[in-house]
C-alpha cells in the first residue's frame, strides 16, 4: 500500500530537456508529400538520464495536418520523429508515474524547422547542420507524497553538468553566462533611456525657451 501522506513545506525538483532536432531532407522525397524537413520532438533527463522512474508517458499534440496527431508515448525514449514542412506548437503532456498522485503536467514548444541566427558571427548556417531548439526546465513537486519522494530520492542520477561542452548544452557555466548577457543588457538599457531622458529634458527646455 503506497502512502498519500504528503509533505509539508517540503518540495523536490527534477530537470528536464526537452525541444526539437531537424534536418533538411534536401530533395529526397517522403512518398508524394511536400515535406522538406525531418524532426524529432523529445523529453529527456539531463546526460541523457532515464526519466521514466518518474514519467509515466508523454503525449505530444501535433498539428491537425498530421494523421493521428495525438502521439502518445508510453516508455523512453520519450520522443517523436515525423516529417513535416512547417512549424508549429507542439502541446506537450507529461504524465507522471501512478504513486505520484500528481496531475500531469502541460508544456509548449514551437516546432523549429529553419535557423534564424548566423552560425557563429558572420557566418551562414551550414545546409547540412541540424537545426535544435532544446530548452532546460526542473519540474518542481510540492509537498509530494512521502512514497514518490523517496522514489526521486533514490533515482536520481544526474546533476546538471558544471562546464559547458558540445554535448552539455546546459550547464552551471552556460546559466553563469546567460546570467551575465542579461546583467550587461540591463545595464545598456538603463544607459540608453538615461540618454533618451536627457535628450527629451534638452528638447523640452528649448521648445519651451521659445
Ligand atoms: C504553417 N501554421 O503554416 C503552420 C502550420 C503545419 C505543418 C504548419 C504537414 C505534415 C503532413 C506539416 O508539416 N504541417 O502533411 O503530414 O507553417
Amino acid at each position: 500500500m503506497t502512502s498519500l501522506k504528503r509533505m509539508k513545506g517540503i518540495a523536490i525538483s527534477r530537470p528536464i530537456i526537452y525541444g526539437n532536432s531537424a534536418t533538411p531532407l534536401n530533395g529526397k522525397k517522403v512518398g508524394d508529400s511536400d515535406h522538406t524537413h525531418r524532426w524529432t520532438i523529445s523529453v529527456r533527463g539531463i546526460n541523457n538520464e532515464d526519466i521514466s522512474y518518474f514519467v509515466r508517458k508523454v503525449a505530444f499534440k501535433l498539428h491537425d495536418t498530421y494523421d493521428n496527431p495525438n502521439r502518445v508515448i508510453e516508455k523512453p525514449p520519450f520522443e517523436v520523429t515525423e516529417t513535416g514542412w512547417g512549424e508549429f506548437d507542439i502541446i506537450i503532456k507529461i504524465h507522471f508515474v501512478q504513486a505520484s498522485g500528481e496531475k500531469p503536467l502541460t508544456l509548449y514548444h514551437r516546432l523549429k524547422l529553419h535557423p534564424y541566427e548566423e552560425d557563429g558571427p558572420g557566418n551562414p548556417w551550414p545546409k547540412q547542420k541540424p537545426v535544435t531548439s532544446y530548452a532546460y526546465d526542473e519540474i518542481v513537486f510540492n509537498e509530494p507524497v512521502d512514497s514518490f519522494y523517496n522514489i526521486l530520492q533514490d533515482n536520481s542520477t544526474s546533476n546538471i553538468p558544471l562546464k559547458k561542452t558540445p554535448h552539455h548544452q546546459f550547464s552551471l557555466q552556460a546559466e553563469q553566462e546567460e546570467i551575465e548577457r542579461i546583467d550587461k543588457a540591463i545595464k545598456t538599457t538603463a544607459q540608453e533611456i538615461a540618454k533618451h531622458r536627457e535628450r527629451c529634458k534638452r528638447l523640452e527646455a528649448e521648445l519651451s525657451a521659445k
